[in-house]
């Protein structure tokens, strides 16, 4: 990687500069609008994600949801696994999906809607359900308005004719589908499982439309960055350093299909740390279940083709519960 030169950065334009191999961007837009639009377009379309800081969202709403669920993690197995199990919502424990897959954690799934976190909450924290329901539903808000905020960006950068055309497949709140994950890496000793080579979370993309990942000071995020080199290397898999101030923010497969391929859903996966707990929190924005996803037409390159046929939610929401964590699910949706 060639880090950008501080001469460099003086006389450069921001949208001109390096982007780096892992793309920060301030979300407090030092350089206006137009600048962090542009920047916005350019890491997800050439990275797949991008750190964002000064993002808006309070530290006392994440500290107090972080709080919330290292207390349920705290819990004894037994009242944990009365959360579950994920089917495909609730609480689980390596097993991943249904499908086979294994990782070295524990998780809760959530549907991000107020009505469903009331449900959940009853099992989760019977002593006071509110204090849990509380906690996700102002993160749940804050987040929802950050994805907007995102989508809304990239709206304008990509020249869309209505910009808030991203932000309206998952600004609802009744409707939505989006869902929330915590994942708790326990610390893991090398030696007990020998099998699991160090996998925390198996490689794969998001099906959703953006991924918003917040976790600990501990590391374990990578992702894989296509060869820039023409084939030489090969893709590489490059460990993104912790920092628990920030968003990791991510394409997933539905906005890979918004945009014709324009912006890419890129592959990522955790590795367990074997001194320290990891806590991570994610939240998956989705479109409602009903939503047709089809190329903007902005996004078609005139002269190109479309890549990939129109489909719902649902239905592709069908295909990835059917499959493989790792599978290339997207490559079902090609257009003929
Ligand atoms: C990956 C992204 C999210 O964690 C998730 C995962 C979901 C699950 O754990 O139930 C899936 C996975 C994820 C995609 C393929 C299927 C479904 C596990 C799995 C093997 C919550 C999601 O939406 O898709």
């Amino acid at each position: 990687m060639v880090a950008p030169s501080a001469a460099a950065g003086r006389d450069m334009a921001p949208e001109s500069l390096p982007l780096g191999i892992i793309p920060t961007v301030d979300m407090s837009a030092p350089s206006g609008r137009g600048e962090l639009a542009r920047r916005l377009v350019r890491a997800c379309a050439e990275r797949g994600f991008f750190k964002a800081v000064n993002h808006g969202v309070p530290p006392r709403v994440s500290a107090r949801l972080d709080a919330a669920t290292s207390a349920f993690f705290a819990r004894p197995a037994p009242v944990k696994q009365a959360a579950g199990p994920p089917d495909p919502l609730g609480y689980g424990s390596r097993n991943i999906g249904a499908n086979g897959d294994v990782g070295e954690l524990e998780y809760l799934i959530l549907h991000a809607q107020p009505a469903a976190v009331a449900r959940k909450a009853m099992v989760i924290d019977a002593e006071d359900p509110s204090r849990f329901s509380v906690a996700v539903n102002e993160y749940v808000d804050a987040v929802r308005r950050l994805a907007c905020r995102v989508l809304d960006l990239l709206g304008e950068g990509l020249g869309l004719g209505d910009p808030t055309s991203l932000s309206r497949f998952v600004s609802a709140v009744v409707d939505s589908d989006s869902v929330l994950r915590i994942n708790h890496y326990p610390t893991s000793s090398a030696a007990a499982d020998v099998s699991a080579k160090g996998i925390g979370f198996g490689e794969h993309t998001d099906p959703q439309i953006l991924s918003l990942l917040r976790a600990n000071d501990v590391d374990g995020l990578q992702v894989l960055l296509p060869d820039a080199r023409g084939g030489s290397g090969g893709d590489q898999w490059v460990q993104v350093p912790a920092d628990p101030s920030a968003f990791f923010i991510n394409v997933g497969d539905a906005l890979q299909a918004l945009t014709n391929g324009r912006l890419v859903s890129i592959r990522h996966r955790v590795m367990a740390s074997t001194t320290r707990p990891r806590l991570s929190t994610i939240y998956f924005a989705a479109p409602p279940l009903d939503a047709r996803i089809a190329a903007l037409p902005e996004t078609v390159v005139a002269g190109a083709a479309r890549r990939y046929r129109t489909f719902t939610w649902a239905e592709y929401k069908k295909a990835m519960y059917a499959l493989r964590l790792s599978h290339n699910r997207l490559d079902l949706f090609h257009a003929d």
